[in-house]
């Protein structure tokens, strides 16, 4: 028996209690090692003889009744015993308490009752009508559940919230307490749709026809849905007529914190709903716990039916209009935070349902688009258009706009909502595309799933000859017809590149890239890779170990971030991340306290980089008040807000000259040249401009919103030369201060360290000419550009370019400011997404051509002025 009889031994004196010998004696040993006991000194401390342990018998009682029960032993045997009688009842109370753990899920759902008549009580949760359906819907559900083994002996309740028309259908949410190990198959069978067939003896109770039965766990946080009803709402629409809701409070308050608020909105039988947000000012959204705004295509939350969430602030112009697959929309607000913001005001109304969408095409062209495009197409939809055109030609589709994005899919996979052609599909967001077909026929199908719905499509269709089917051009091989001189130009004008694909390159002034683009030869070692395979770049580089400048030169890698300026551009410390304090250069960030740091572009970056903070003062600025932004439709008109800082200057009796920028209350920043006096007119007379802030489009200058502010005094700055045009830059003191609104607001001065390195985006703004030698346009306009290294600038402009110019476009040209845009801003979005002043509007030759970017005045080399005069 050896050492394992001696174990036992000891065990056994121990265990006094429930279940047998081993099982109590195991449970013993547990405790002992909790309690850090070992076992050895147990077998000593009980029998005191080493040679009495290791040999005794388990039934040797003999032996063991002859030593006589010592004091000590007793002791021993009442310790035991409490240890033994504190652990059953622990056993007891995790057996009970935790071995039990249920956990509480609650199901939203729907189910169809074919056999039934919509009853205009049913609106009326209080009517009698309500009451008795209801009743025997939840003894419905409660029969179907007791026909399930994994949901039957969970169910705790159901409630219905909700009929609605369609024979009826009845919205619910079901109890459930289960077992942690049986969530998933619960889930899982809820969400199964399903014809019900009540078991026999539901028969008794009601001939119920139970269709799509189907139900979904609820969004936790409805679950923290209070019962009280001071938060909800019912409406219904009524004839043609528009019904128009609010947040408790709009716009003069904020929505309730902590909210849980419901509309209920409801169109007669056969109808739809159309919902509009005309404007929408919730809290930012944030991560989990924002404060969100649902609409669902049903009564009922369940995220599988929601149409939208939307939180954050929209631009009046963001299409927030929705469309309802039946008659009845819900929306909710759930709140989490404490932020004061107004909340929305939203109108809907019924329009009668469409019967189908699609149809067939048989013009030789037109257009066609998704269902109420531009609002939100319904969901739970299918259209099929089949275009035919004449036999003799073939057919093509262009998609002028494309936005049918689902943000809960991978970009690419197409499983929701999707356009299908020629058995390919598309979706998500797409810039104007064309799809052909090798004959007079196309079918292209739009289908959309019961989730997530967006604006749809906008499309035409043409016809064309097959033998020919870009006359006098060139065609891309995605179908788009190019003007034949742009092929092998070095640009890519087809979406595809198939213009630039397949060329011989001219040796004299064009450089082979390894993808067999031809590019001009300047462009080889600019710093930019212009082949977009790096290879117009390669053999430019510094030798490993080194850095290469923006200027060219080659550094040994330890002096980059060292605080000097070895490559004599700064560019060795322009974009370090380890913020050091160094000794002060030309290149360095001066904090307020003289301390000078090697981290490029540090100031308003969200990060407080100086000791004492300074790099994150005077940072009102440089933010747009709507955090949503419509998307660009077709042109390029500029959003309302969307460039609060752009002021638009009238000179008496001509009207809009010049651009300007905000940068403080009462400080313009604008274009020297606008001021210069001709014989005519005396531009630098400050009364003879009036200054417009918050205006979008030129023919609303009175729309509410608008600024109208006259100058108190301009300041050229003294070393502007009116023939180069060098120091292009003004400075406009404004009458009465500017009152900041949503449509109104600073932008930010970068340091004088400031960079804006070549191949950044930025963007142009101004009411200029929309073509050379054209005319000014209407609504405030937007291009996004890019900074051109300024070896190239100089190489294009020959002996024209200063360091206070700078080059930003495209070479390929197509994407350009022009007369009347002068004085306007170059807007740069930096880190932590607030906007940088990089330039202004200054000169160029013509507009838009290729080779000819536009020239601005660089910010940074004149900010140390701008504070001087302004003090901003
Ligand atoms: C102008 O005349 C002007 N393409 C402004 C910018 C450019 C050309 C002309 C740049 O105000």
């Amino acid at each position: 028996m050896g050492h394992s009889g001696a174990l036992l031994q000891c065990q056994h004196l121990g265990g006094r209690g429930i279940q047998g010998n081993s099982f109590k004696v195991s449970l013993v040993f547990r405790v002992q090692d909790q309690l850090g006991l070992r076992r050895r000194p147990c077998l000593k401390n009980m029998n005191g003889f080493e040679e009495g342990v290791e040999f005794l018998p388990v039934n040797n009682a003999k032996q063991v009744e002859k030593r006589g029960p010592r004091r000590w032993v007793v002791m021993v045997a009442v310790v035991f015993s409490f240890l033994l009688l504190s652990l059953m009842a622990g056993l007891l109370v995790w057996h009970f308490h935790y071995r039990n753990v249920r956990i509480q899920k609650v199901f939203n759902g729907h189910l169809r009752i074919t056999n039934e008549n919509f009853l205009d009580a049913y609106e009326n949760s209080t009517s009698t009508e309500f009451i008795s359906l209801a009743s025997q819907v939840k003894e419905a559900l409660k029969l179907m559940y007791s026909e399930v083994p994994v949901l039957g002996p969970y169910h705790k309740k159901s409630t219905v919230t909700a009929f609605s028309e369609g024979s009826v259908i009845a919205y619910y949410w079901s109890e459930f307490s289960i077992p942690p190990h049986l969530e998933e198959e619960v889930d899982r069978a809820m969400a199964v749709e399903r014809v019900v067939t009540l078991p026999p003896r539901a028969r008794a109770l009601k001939s119920f026809v139970l269709t799509s039965v189907v139900a979904f766990p609820i969004d936790p946080r409805m679950l923290q849905r209070t019962q009280d009803n001071s938060c909800s709402f019912a409406l219904h629409a009524r004839g043609r007529t528009v019904t128009r809701f609010t947040t408790p409070g709009f716009p003069n308050s904020p929505y309730p914190a902590h909210a849980r608020c419901q509309w209920v909105l409801r169109g007669d039988a056969d109808s739809v709903l159309s919902l509009t947000f005309r404007s929408f000012d919730v809290a930012p959204c944030d991560g989990h716990d924002s404060d969100l705004v649902t609409v669902y295509d049903s009564l009922s939350p369940m995220e599988p039916h929601a149409v939208v969430r939307l939180c954050g602030t929209f631009s009046p112009s963001y299409n927030l209009t929705f469309l309802s697959s039946q008659n009845v929309f819900l929306v909710t607000l759930i709140t989490n935070t404490d932020r004061r913001h107004p909340g929305f005001e939203a109108t809907f109304f019924q329009l009668p349902k469409m019967s189908s969408c699609g149809g067939l095409l048989s013009e030789a062209q037109g257009t066609f688009s998704s269902p109420y495009y531009p609002g939100h197409y319904p969901p739970n939809i299918n259209c099929t258009w089949n275009i035919k055109v004449p036999n003799n030609r073939n057919v093509k589709v262009r998609f002028k706009l494309f936005y049918l994005v689902d943000p809960n899919i991978p970009v690419g996979s197409c499983t929701k909502d999707y356009v299908e052609i020629n058995g390919e599909k598309f979706c998500g967001e797409r810039s104007q595309f064309v799809v052909s077909s090798n004959s007079s026929k196309i079918t292209v199908h739009f289908h959309s799933d019961h989730s997530y719905t967006d604006t749809g499509f906008l499309a035409e269709y043409l016809s064309y000859d097959s033998n020919d089917p870009c006359p006098g051009m060139f065609m891309c091989k995605t179908g788009r017809c190019i003007r034949k001189d742009l092929r092998c130009d070095g640009w890519a004008d087809c979406p595809d590149y198939s213009d630039e694909r397949h060329c011989r390159c001219n040796a004299t002034h064009q450089f082979m890239c390894k993808n067999q683009f031809c590019k001009p030869l300047f462009w080889v070692c600019d710093s930019v890779n212009d082949c977009g395979d790096g290879s117009d770049e390669e053999g430019c580089s510094c030798p490993a170990g080194s850095f290469k400048c923006s200027n060219g030169k080659c550094l040994p890698q330890s002096q980059q971030c060292n605080g000097k300026d070895d490559c004599g551009d700064g560019s060795d410390e322009a974009s370090c991340d380890n913020v050091n304090a160094v000794s002060c250069t030309k290149y360095t960030y001066r904090c307020q306290n003289g301390l000078c740091l090697n981290k490029g572009n540090p100031e308003c970056d969200g990060k407080k980089d100086c000791s004492d903070g300074s790099d994150e003062k005077n940072c009102d600025c440089g933010l747009r008040s709507f955090t949503k932004q419509a998307r660009v439709v077709g042109g390029t008109n500029a959003d309302e807000g969307e460039w609060p800082w752009q002021v638009s200057l009238h000179a008496l009796g001509q009207g809009h000259l010049c651009g300007a920028s905000l940068i403080s209350p009462d400080w313009l920043v604008s274009a020297a040249h606008c001021f210069q006096d001709e014989t005519i007119f005396k531009y630098s007379d400050h009364t003879m401009w009036t200054a417009f802030l918050g205006l979008l489009d030129q023919s609303k200058r009175s729309a509410s919103g608008v600024q109208e502010h006259k100058l108190k005094r301009i300041i050229t700055h003294p070393s502007f030369n009116d023939f180069t045009f060098d120091y292009d830059i003004a400075l406009l003191e404004l009458e009465k201060p500017a009152e900041y609104s949503t449509v109104v607001r600073p932008i930010c001065l970068p340091d004088n360290t400031h960079v804006f390195p070549a191949g950044k985006a930025i963007w142009v703004t101004g009411w200029g000419h929309t073509k050379e030698g054209g005319t000014g346009a209407l609504i405030l306009q937007k291009g996004e550009i890019r900074v051109i290294n300024q070896t190239t600038c100089e190489e294009l402009l020959p002996q024209q370019i200063t360091p206070r110019m700078m080059c930003v476009g495209f070479l390929s040209g197509g994407v350009d400011s022009c007369q009347g845009d002068s004085g306007g801003p170059l807007s740069s979005v930096e880190k932590d997404g607030r906007i940088f002043q990089a330039g202004v509007v200054s000169w160029g030759e013509g507009c838009a051509q290729r080779n000819k970017p536009g020239v601005y005045t660089r910010i940074p080399e004149v900010r140390d002025w701008i504070k001087e005069q302004t003090g901003v």
